[in-house]
C-alpha cells in the first residue's frame, strides 16, 4: 500500500487556502489548483493518521460525477490529468497523480446548497424541535433516517468559524437575490434527482449532499468537490433501517475505533492503528467501485 499523502509541498506555489481535506494553490488569474490529500476527519478533527488513496478515489469519484452530470449543469473542472497541467506543476507529477484539479477560478455564492431525501444529521435535529428543516414544514411522526415525501432543498450559511448555519430560503435569497436563489434550488434539486437514481441502480441510498456553486462571465457553474462521501451521506440500501441514526459507509470504522478508546474530541485528535485505516481504505474503494463500476483508480496521471 502507498503512503498517505497528509501535506502537499509545492514549492512556492502560493497556497490559497488549506481545507480539511483539500489544499488550494492560485496557478493565475483564471485558474486554481486543487489537490485533495488523504486527510481524513472525524468529529470534526483531522485525525492523525491518513487512509492511504483516499485523496485519489475521492478526487476520481468527483471527476465521475462532474462527467455524468454535464447535461444538467457545467462544472469548473479543466483537468485531472497532471500532463495537462501547467509545466511549473510538472516537478510534482507523482504528488499530484491522480488526485489534483485545475479549476476555472469563480465567483462562489456564500452558500452550501444541501438537498435531503432522508431525515438525518442536523436536518433530524431541527425536525426534532420544530417539526421543520430550514422553515420547511414536514409530516408529524417522521422518524430519524425516513425518507422524505420528496426530497427538500435546506440551504446553509457558510461560517467562518466553526458550523454552516441552516437558514430558510427567504435568507438565502435576501443574501443573493431571489433570481439566483431560485436557480441554485432548482440545480440543486435536478443534480440530486439524477444522481441518487444512478445511486439507488448501484444499491445505494444518497441520503443528501451539498453542492457549491459559482457564477463565472454570467454563467452558473458547479464547483467544489461534487458527491464524494466527505460531501455526502451515501447508506447500503440493503442494511437500510430507519428509526435510528445508519451507519456511516465509509467513516463507521473510524468511528467506533474513536469511541472504543474514548476520546474526548478534543485536540490533539489521535492516530489510527493500521487495521482501522486498511478497512475505511477498502470503504472508499468500495463506494468508488459501486457508484463508477470502476475495480481500480485510474493510472496516478490520468484520472
Ligand atoms: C473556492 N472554496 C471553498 C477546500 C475547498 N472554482 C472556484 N473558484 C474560486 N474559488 C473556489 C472555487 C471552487 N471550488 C471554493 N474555496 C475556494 C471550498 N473549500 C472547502 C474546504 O476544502
Amino acid at each position: 500500500m502507498n503512503q498517505a499523502l497528509l501535506q502537499t509541498d509545492l514549492g512556492s506555489l502560493p497556497l490559497t487556502a488549506r481545507g480539511k481535506v483539500r489544499d488550494i494553490y492560485a496557478l493565475d488569474e483564471g485558474r486554481l489548483l486543487f489537490v485533495a490529500t488523504d486527510r481524513i476527519s472525524a468529529f470534526d478533527h483531522v485525525l492523525g493518521s491518513g487512509v492511504p488513496d483516499k485523496g485519489r478515489i475521492l478526487t476520481q469519484l468527483s471527476c465521475f460525477w462532474f462527467d455524468f452530470l454535464a447535461d444538467v449543469v457545467p462544472n469548473h473542472l479543466v483537468s485531472a490529468a497532471v500532463r495537462d497541467f501547467p509545466a511549473a506543476l510538472q516537478p510534482y507529477a507523482t504528488q499530484l497523480g491522480g488526485r489534483s484539479m485545475v479549476v476555472r477560478r469563480a465567483e462562489m455564492f456564500p452558500i452550501e446548497c444541501v438537498v435531503r431525501g432522508y431525515l438525518s444529521g442536523s436536518g433530524w435535529k431541527d425536525y426534532q424541535k420544530t417539526g421543520a428543516v430550514c422553515g420547511i414544514h414536514l409530516p408529524a411522526g417522521l422518524r430519524e433516517s425516513d425518507r422524505l415525501p420528496e426530497p427538500i432543498f435546506t440551504p446553509a450559511a457558510k461560517n467562518n468559524v466553526g458550523h454552516d448555519e441552516n437558514i430558510s430560503f427567504e435568507q438565502m435569497a435576501a443574501t443573493i437575490g431571489r433570481e439566483k436563489a431560485e436557480e441554485l434550488k432548482a440545480l440543486t434539486l435536478a443534480i440530486y434527482e439524477k444522481a441518487s437514481r444512478h445511486a439507488a441502480s448501484k444499491g445505494l441510498i444518497l441520503a443528501d449532499t451539498k453542492f457549491e456553486f459559482g457564477s463565472l462571465g454570467g454563467k452558473t457553474i458547479l464547483a467544489d468537490e461534487v458527491l464524494t462521501p466527505d460531501s455526502s451521506r451515501y447508506w447500503p440500501a440493503d442494511g437500510y433501517r430507519p428509526g435510528g441514526a445508519q451507519p456511516s459507509f465509509d467513516k463507521q470504522y473510524v468511528r467506533d475505533y474513536l469511541e472504543s478508546i474514548r476520546w474526548n474530541k478534543q485536540a490533539p485528535a489521535p492516530s489510527l492503528p493500521d487495521e482501522v485505516v486498511a478497512r475505511t481504505r477498502e470503504k472508499y474503494m468500495e463506494a468508488f467501485h459501486l457508484i463508477t463500476g470502476r475495480t481500480s483508480l485510474a493510472d496516478s496521471e490520468t484520472p
